[in-house]
């Protein structure tokens, strides 16, 4: 029977198979490989060894290799369903070889101009040389020592066991694995791969290979020299030896036009409501005024042509007359589009309520034993997020920024890189960024850091999270920090559990260059000034603290979560109620509790537990005329939030974890506005802590931290309140929300961004 395989495609990475850069690493080549993998075998030989291959291996616009022929052939490894393994017996024959790393080393030890790689390597030693000149002590320790040393690009020295090269272990895994030897083809560019050209297999030399290579093969028919570089001068000899005859066409890939908008911000949700009355969708202005999509919305009051990617639930996918583009809002923003992706509820069952909040949610609040993962539930959110990267790359325009929030788009920047490499993509992280040892539990967590570098920005809210970030990626790939800053002034470092005392500002992998900064969330001080001034915030005012009856007001607020410590929290204040009686009938906690979004399952015994500690301190403590906790379950408008804000002491903020906690600001805003002064108790594990310094911080998994700070908090002098409230106001309006969004997107100011022009050519109606 004939064999199904009609090319074994051998070839080097570095200059050769892969782009110059990864980032749009859309070529005709892996087109043409994907639609035809059946009939193509896939060999990656490379200098590299297997843990500098891996990062290639999570990159989705890369095929994925059949073989591994890897430290310049002294591994050999094949795909099987969990991994690459090693092919046997050989891999075991070219290991008994290998003299030792050792007995190299100190052989060469003391030679002038050697320099030892500092790679992952196996079964051999690579070095630099210096000034293009080889030691000539080098030139018999081959023999001496029983090695195979091969030089090549004026620079790379490989000591390898006898016998062993690129071109030698292709040459005995193609006969090992019984592969039809007329079929393959070798592609190289420098003399490391003179070894593969002379192997009597047809092969390549790019247009981009080293002058020496191309002499060395000159004489040799069955070695094409290509007129193009890298992956094209690949295609190019795929066609000139007639394979892609028995294989199939090589089809162009798919122009991609291009939009308008020049800032594209992708969120989760619209910036309007849309209700179903009906059979009829009715869009509204949002019914709350505060969170950050107005201050995005400000973006596009100044002519900028913007469009917003944000999901629609529809009864399908692709519904009938469904308007993809609506208007946001004629008057005030003229030029902004809403470009719709449309989900059914089932999409956002899984990709939002279930997947993100079950996987990712409590990796990256630190509750690992929380998390569940599913591969099923894992490839669907990676569908979902390819269909908001579609929508951002039909409306952006040429260059335009594309600014996508949260961590269940992570995926979305592969996608989008890859379909649109001109424009600049920045991310932005609401919530908290695990250190390493917990973000690595994520199964797919190369995936995700292999979309995230992607982006020529990656924002946080705080340094510490920037860090962990960093560690994050040096655990998944090689990395270079090319700036970094001082925290001081501006956070605390030692004083905080989430200080640092330095952050990084950019970084280069093999993804190309990637800035990455803390920008702390702001809060609109004008909205909540406006609603603070209002006649009727101060009726709410009065008629609370003529309520409370001169009770010290403790207000905690805050989302229905496990993260948000609400359990802690209580048991917390059942202990002060039992260890200072002499505040019993004197403090008044409200504690305000929004229900979480229906669906969301995982919230359900948090709420069971939270309600039963309330009745039980309320049933422990209650007097005529006191209830210790008032408990509220449910949402309350925007401005009755701020007249609490306004009546309050002490706001009681002790999330276990938080990405920033705007609450804690909000309160301080609203402190300002009314000339009146208060309290923080915050969490140190909110990221807010940094930035907030005049706050009491209090570490919520601790009991004991948690009395004495409430304790200390209720009866601190009015001089210490006013003296914290100095600091705290200070940080809270001179960083609002419109500084945010200005200083995240200043970013662009910094970028050197260097379009790769053949991609760009793909792009039309730019
Ligand atoms: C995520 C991150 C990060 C609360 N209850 C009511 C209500 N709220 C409003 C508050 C505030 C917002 O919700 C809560 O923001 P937080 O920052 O405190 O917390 P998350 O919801 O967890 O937000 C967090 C934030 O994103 C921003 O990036 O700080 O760390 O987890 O604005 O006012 N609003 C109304 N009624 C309520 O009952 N109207």
């Amino acid at each position: 029977m004939e064999s199904e395989i009609k090319l074994i495609l051998a070839t080097d990475l570095d200059g050769t198979f892969l782009q110059p850069e990864l980032r749009g690493s859309s070529s005709e080549l892996y087109k043409f490989i994907g639609d035809y993998r059946e009939k193509i075998v896939l060999i990656f030989v490379t200098g590299r060894g297997y843990e500098g291959i891996l990062h290639l291996l999570d990159d989705f616009t890369l095929p994925t290799p059949d073989y591994i022929i890897g430290d310049v052939g002294a591994t050999v490894l094949k795909m099987h369903q969990n991994g690459f393994t090693p092919v046997m017996p050989l891999q075991s024959e070219i290991a008994e070889k290998w003299i030792g790393h050792e007995i190299v080393l100190s052989k060469v030890r003391g030679m002038d101009g050697l320099k030892l790689q500092d790679v992952p390597q196996e079964r051999r030693c690579s070095f630099f040389y210096e000034n293009s000149e080889v030691p000539s002590e080098v030139e018999g320790l081959g023999k001496t020592l029983g090695v195979n040393i091969i030089h090549s690009a004026d620079r790379y020295l490989d000591f390898l066991p006898l016998g062993v090269s690129k071109g030698d272990s292709l040459k005995r895994l193609i006969k090992a694995e019984n592969l039809p030897e007329e079929r393959v083809m070798v592609a190289g560019d420098t003399l490391n791969d003179l070894s593969l050209m002379q192997t009597g297999y047809k092969g390549v030399v790019v247009a981009n290979a080293e002058k020496a290579l191309k002499e060395a093969v000159s004489s040799e028919k069955r070695i094409y020299l290509a007129g193009e570089d890298g992956p094209s001068g690949i295609l190019e000899a795929i066609r000139y030896f007639d394979f892609n005859r028995d294989i199939g066409t090589v089809e162009k890939i798919p122009e991609q036009t291009c939009g308008e908008a020049d800032l594209v911000i992708v969120y989760h949700r619209q910036p309007f409501e849309e209700v179903k009355k009906g059979k009829v969708y009715t869009r509204m202005r949002p019914s709350s005024p505060n969170g950050i999509i107005p201050t995005l919305l400000d973006f596009f009051s100044r002519g900028e042509k913007g469009a917003w990617v944000a999901w629609s639930q529809q009864d399908s996918r692709n519904p009938p007359r469904f308007e993809i583009d609506v208007e946001v809002d004629r008057e005030k923003y003229p030029h902004l589009t809403a470009s719709r992706v449309a989900l059914t509820a089932n999409d956002v069952n899984i990709f939002y309520k279930k997947f993100s909040k079950e996987s990712f949610w409590p990796i990256i609040f630190s509750f690992p034993e929380r998390a569940s993962f599913s591969e099923d539930h894992w490839a669907h959110f990676c569908e979902v997020n390819r269909l908001f990267a579609e929508r951002a790359a039909a409306v952006s325009a040429h260059n335009a920024t594309v600014w996508i929030h949260d961590y269940n788009l992570w995926m979305t920047p592969a996608y989008l890189r890859d379909m649109r490499p001109d424009v600049k993509i920045a991310f932005f992280h609401h919530t908290a960024f695990p250190c390493a040892d917990l973000f690595n539990i994520i199964p797919w967590r190369r995936d995700i850091v292999a979309s995230l570098l992607k982006c020529d920005y990656v924002g946080f809210h705080i340094p510490r999270y920037v860090e962990n970030f960093i560690d994050i990626v040096r655990s998944n790939v090689p990395v270079e920090i090319m700036e970094k800053d001082v925290c001081a002034p501006e956070y605390l470092t030692y004083g905080c559990a989430l200080g640092v005392e330095e952050v990084t500002r950019k970084i280069r992998t093999p993804y190309g260059v990637a800035g990455v900064g803390a920008h702390p969330v702001g809060v609109d001080n004008a909205k909540i000034k406006g609603i603070v001034k209002g006649r009727k915030t101060q009726e709410s005012v009065d008629s609370l603290l003529h309520e409370i009856k001169g009770r010290k007001l403790i207000l905690s607020v805050e989302r229905l979560d496990y993260v948000k410590g609400p359990i802690e929290k209580m048991l917390a204040y059942e202990s002060f109620l039992d260890q200072y009686p002499e505040w019993h009938e004197k403090v008044a906690v409200m504690n305000i509790v929004t229900p979480a979004t229906p669906g969301m399952e995982i919230y359900r015994s948090t709420r069971e537990k939270l309600d039963q500690v309330v009745g039980r301190i309320n049933g422990r403590f209650s007097r005529m005329g006191w209830t210790p906790v008032r408990y509220f379950y449910r949402s309350v408008p925007f401005e009755e939030l701020i007249s609490f804000y306004v009546a309050a002491d002490i706001a009681w903020i002790t999330p276990l974890r938080d990405g920033l906690n705007l609450v804690s600001k909000e309160y301080i805003s609203a402190k300002a506005a009314s000339d009146t002064v208060g309290t923080l108790i915050l969490s140190e594990f909110a990221g807010a802590a940094v930035e907030l310094k005049g706050a009491i911080l209090t570490n919520p998994y601790d009991k004991n931290s948690m009395v004495q700070s409430l304790a200390s908090a209720i009866k601190l002098s009015k001089e210490e309140i006013e003296f914290r409230m100095i600091d705290l106001a200070r940080r809270v309006k001179g960083y609002d929300l419109k500084t945010w969004g200005k200083d995240f997107l200043s970013f662009r100011d910094s970028l050197e961004k260097k379009p790769d022009c053949r991609i760009e050519n793909r792009i039309t109606g730019c």
